[in-house]
């Protein structure tokens, strides 16, 4: 397994893959799986012809977050962790949150620490029935991290998320999708042909147009009711400028199937 990348980036028609790939560790991240999912994700977010994104992991497990065989106490001094969020965790928590596109996530397994709010974090959360969010930082002493505390409590609101949080018991994928912390809860065998079926959706898709819905919300969570209508009114601006709106009107006038380009004009 030693030199098997650490993400595997495959490009499908519209979309592409990433999948965390150190099944041995439960794909638990080093530095080097940051490295490679920085740059898989700069390359997607550049790249005009990708309109999706499907995140899911190798093996029985999605993620187990950082990997703790890089924090074994050692004689030297201890090592910071707040460096470690400022270099790593936190760029990639903005990075994914800022996608012009609909990120998929396929938690097709444990999903624990780093790991569960990463995949939080994506726009669509689908899970197998045997996969588990899993907050295991209070386990080791650690706080929620890579935006755990934020999300949370907005999630599944805060009497649930004081639960996860503390008591870092795993939480099954019917009950996530249950307590509304994920989209939807699949047979395992169902998992990634849905997701790709809606990744494939999103890919054809009015891309422009969906990216400004993720704005809006993502925006919503700070935003008091007048700062959210005034930031609507503007996004709609843009929205009513793409060609996709055009596409979009004449498409239902002319009752037939709609064929978004996903480009500004
Ligand atoms: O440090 C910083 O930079 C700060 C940032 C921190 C972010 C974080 O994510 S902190 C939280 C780190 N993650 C954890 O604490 C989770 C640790 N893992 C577990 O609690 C359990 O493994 C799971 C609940 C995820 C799964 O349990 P289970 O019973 O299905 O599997 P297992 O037997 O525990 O693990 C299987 C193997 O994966 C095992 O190795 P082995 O014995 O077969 O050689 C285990 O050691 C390894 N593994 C699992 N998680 C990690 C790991 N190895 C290294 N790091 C891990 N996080």
């Amino acid at each position: 397994m030693a030199d098997q990348p650490s993400i595997l980036v495959d490009s499908r028609p519209g979309y592409r893959v990433i999948t965390l790939n150190r099944p041995q560790r439960l794909n638990a991240f080093t530095e080097d799986m940051h490295h490679r999912l920085r740059v898989a994700l700069d390359d997607a977010q550049a790249d005009p012809a990708c309109r999706a994104l499907l995140l899911t992991g190798a093996g029985r497990a999605f993620c187990a977050g950082q990997d703790l065989s890089d924090r074994v106490a050692t004689s030297g001094p201890p090592r910071d962790l707040g460096q470690s969020l400022e270099n790593f965790y936190n760029p990639l928590v903005r990075r994914l949150r800022a996608l012009r596109f609909p990120v998929v996530a396929a938690v097709n397994g444990t999903a624990a620490g780093a790991g569960a709010n990463i995949a939080l974090h994506c726009d669509i959360v689908l899970a197998g029935r045997s996969a588990k969010f899993v907050q295991a930082f209070a386990k080791i002493g650690l706080v929620p991290d890579s935006g755990g505390t934020w999300l949370l409590p907005r999630l599944v609101g805060a009497a649930r998320a004081r639960g996860l949080a503390l008591l870092a018991e795993p939480l099954s994928a019917q009950t996530a999708q249950d307590w509304g912390l994920i989209w939807k809860a699949l047979d395992d065998d169902r998992l990634i042909p849905e997701a790709e079926t809606l990744c494939t959706q999103f890919a054809t898709g009015p891309t422009i147009g969906l990216g400004l819905i993720k704005r809006a919300l993502a925006a919503a969570e700070q935003n008091d009711i007048d700062r959210q209508l005034d930031l609507e009114r503007d996004l709609q601006r843009e929205a009513g400028f793409t060609p996709d709106y055009a596409e979009g009107v004449r498409a239902f006038m002319e009752k037939r199937p709609p064929d978004f380009a996903g480009r500004g004009a």
